[in-house]
């Protein structure tokens, strides 16, 4: 049965504040959300959209710890990147705060002292990961040790970033300290746990039977989760950087940051309305939507709900999760350590003011059911064929004629033909189409019926054809004209919650003051005698060049990560010293050098060995111009039988080496030789 709601809170997922976000995080939780939250506000309801950075956690300490820095720099960091480039993005956060906030640490501390006077928490004590040497307990990703499955001697304790396996400290293989590299011992430790089993029939006739209407993806995530039995959780750490545990002899623990994270949420909502907050939370007429994606549903769907019900006092559970899938960029999984990204902050920097291309081709890509996967071609195509070649051609045509023929003054129109009747048909027949896809979180649908307006409106032109009708018929041509500029007037409506900067300039452009949706499908917006601005594009095309940049910086992170991933070879087979012995390894004096005609790979030397002079061929010609190496000294082997390439005898080989990209670095002594002189 629908219910009535008073009103929404908006809720999005916290992203950690170890990195910058990137197109991942915007596909999966912050553009729908925003879009969301735009069409409710247009629809004139009580909304209120609450995100913030969440700023504990081990990934947190991790990089403070990688880059010498304090974990509060990180955060500091991070948040003010994210916070700005969102905004920038045009995300309406009501508020956007973050989890280091007093305001934070106090409700997660009387949330988690709530729960344990009430008695919901177990204590149980267990056997962890310790470093002798610094006294402290350790996250499963401060411990490295090698991976039972592939043999990475650097796999972290809770997974191989090698093979990809989901590991346990007590799988791994000689596991040490990533601090200290010592040998862990395991030490006992107390912690306080959550027992979800106590909620698990609460949960399962909450979610299963009540929710039957929320996205397969979700309703299946959690049927397969409950199906599978609840156990009870802990929700504090052996950690120094987090919301310390609000009880006697709890020193050195903190809450676990999936405890204190989704707490953030009514923290930011407190300190947004600090004297009427608890009717967004309380209030079983308010409606609650978690945005977030895919891997987080299980914090949102059953452990957070566990939290809350725990808790009592109204609390009220989400009315839907939308859950996303992931987007992949290019094929690959996107993804932070291996900078395998498309970083909001820097897509901002390189295509100044186009914040709503990217939210059209994430939104009309959006990994509503599947994963999807971004791609700078496809990003070009949706800009030049869709938002440049339909909608922004249409605005323009209409613009522009009625300059031509009005002197920028809005005509009045005549009676109808068939042409407005069904133009106007459609239009109320989309509206209730993109409202009914919006309502039901169906986002790239909705923008594909949005879209679907603005096709109609090119239609409308290209069958009334007033730059033909003017000829003839000036009063026919008002017609047309007055019911294309209404149309673009009921465009920039429908796309405000898609693309609300390209809406507000077209708004501006046509005179439209007022923006509600309950006025979408008015056909009589714009009045007769107002005044249209002079047209603007409200797109340009993107260029090849663009793209070609973007696909760059991609393959350049490509070679990078290749590098970062280079190991040294294994250790070959031994050798005795005599057999060693028998290779007569010398140093020369480079005297000519030159190309092989039609060999790209190799470089033709004459080498003053001492004695002769002696021509070696090498394939090196990638890596040196000939030119610099006439008077360089290089090692040889000297004693290898002559050998014919492209034609010429070679007497011996340069020795190089292979570098970790791959590429071949010549040797050489360190002080100037006499050449012939021997290397042992
Ligand atoms: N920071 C995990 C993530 O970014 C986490 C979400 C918290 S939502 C309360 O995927
Ligand atoms: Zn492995």
């Amino acid at each position: 049965m629908e219910k009535n709601f008073k009103r929404t809170l908006i809720t999005t997922a916290l992203p950690y504040a170890n990195g910058p976000v990137h197109i991942g995080h915007l596909a999966g939780v912050y553009v729908p959300a925003d879009i969301y939250a735009r069409y409710l506000r247009l629809r004139g309801e009580d909304v209120i959209m609450i995100g913030g950075s969440d700023e504990h956690g081990v990934p947190i300490t991790l990089r403070a710890r990688k880059e010498g820095i304090t974990p509060q720099q990180v955060v500091d960091r991070y948040h003010t990147i994210i916070k700005d480039s969102l905004e920038e993005l045009g995300v309406s956060f009501d508020i956007y705060s973050r989890t280091t906030s007093a305001i934070h640490h106090d409700t997660a501390s009387e949330f988690f002292r709530h729960l344990y006077d009430k008695g919901e928490f177990t204590v149980m004590t267990e056997e962890q990961p310790y470093d002798e040497a610094t006294g402290e307990f350790l996250a499963d990703r401060y411990v490295v040790g090698t991976c039972p499955r592939c043999g990475n001697e650097n796999a972290y304790g809770d997974q191989c970033e090698k093979c990809g396996s989901t590991l346990s400290v007590s799988e791994l293989i000689n596991p040490r300290s990533a601090m200290t590299g010592l040998p862990v011992k395991m030490k006992p430790t107390t912690h306080w746990y959550l027992p979800l089993d106590k909620w698990e029939p609460a949960l399962r006739s909450w979610i299963l039977d009540g929710h039957k209407e929320w996205k397969t993806n979700v309703y299946g995530q959690c049927k397969s989760w409950l199906d599978g039995g609840l156990q009870p959780r802990a929700v504090s750490r052996d950690l120094k950087w987090g919301v310390p545990v609000p009880v006697e002899g709890a020193e050195g623990k903190v809450l676990y940051v999936w405890f204190d994270a989704p707490i953030g949420y009514i923290s930011n909502t407190k300190e947004l309305l600090p004297d009427s907050w608890e009717k967004y939370w309380k209030d079983p007429e308010t409606r609650i939507i978690n945005f977030i994606g895919k891997d987080n549903i299980v914090f949102h769907c059953i452990v957070f709900p566990a939290m809350l019900m725990a808790y009592g006092d109204g609390f009220q559970l989400p009315e839907n999760v939308p859950a996303n899938e992931f987007l992949n960029l290019e094929g690959d999984k996107i993804s932070t350590s291996r900078n395998w990204a498309v970083w909001l902050h820097e897509y901002l920097k390189e295509f100044p003011g186009k914040q709503d291309v990217l939210r059209y081709v994430l939104t009309a890509n959006a990994p509503e059911t599947k994963d999807n996967d971004f791609t700078w071609a496809d990003f070009q195509a949706r800009n030049n064929n869709e938002l440049v070649a339909v909608l922004g051609n249409f605005v323009n045509r209409a613009v522009v004629l009625t300059h031509k023929y009005f002197g920028g003054v809005i005509p009045a129109p005549g009676a109808d033909t068939q042409a407005e009747t069904e133009l106007w048909a459609e239009v109320a027949r989309l509206k209730e189409a993109v409202s009914e896809s919006l309502d039901n979180f169906r986002f790239r649908e909705a923008l594909k019926e949005a879209m679907d307006m603005a096709r109609a409106g090119n239609k409308y032109l290209q069958d009334t054809e007033p730059w033909k009708v003017a000829k003839t018929d000036m009063a026919r041509t008002a017609t047309i004209l007055y019911n294309a500029l209404n149309l673009c007037a009921n465009l920039a409506i429908v796309f405000e919650p898609f693309l609300p900067f390209s809406a507000d300039r077209l708004a501006k452009m046509v005179g439209l003051n007022e923006m509600s949706w309950n006025i979408l499908g008015d056909r009589t917006l714009l009045h007769p005698e107002g005044k249209v601005a002079a047209a603007e594009l409200l797109f340009d095309k993107i260029e090849d060049d663009a793209v070609a940049a973007q696909l760059k910086k991609l393959s350049d992170a490509r070679e990078a990560n290749k590098i970062a991933a280079w190991r040294p070879e294994p250790q070959a087979a031994d050798v005795d010293i005599d057999t060693f012995g028998l290779c007569d390894l010398r140093v020369g004096t480079v005297v000519e050098c030159e190309k092989v005609p039609k060999a790209d790979k190799l470089l033709r030397f004459l080498i003053d060995d001492g004695m002769e002079k002696r021509t070696i061929v090498s394939g090196i010609a990638k890596y040196y111009n000939p030119e610099e190496l006439v008077g360089r000294q290089v090692c040889f082997i000297a004693n290898l039988p002559p050998r014919k390439l492209r034609g010429i005898t070679s007497q011996g080989m340069i020795l190089s080496v292979v570098n970790s990209d791959g590429s071949l670095v010549l040797l050489q002594p360190s002080a100037e030789v006499a050449p012939g002189s021997k290397i042992g």
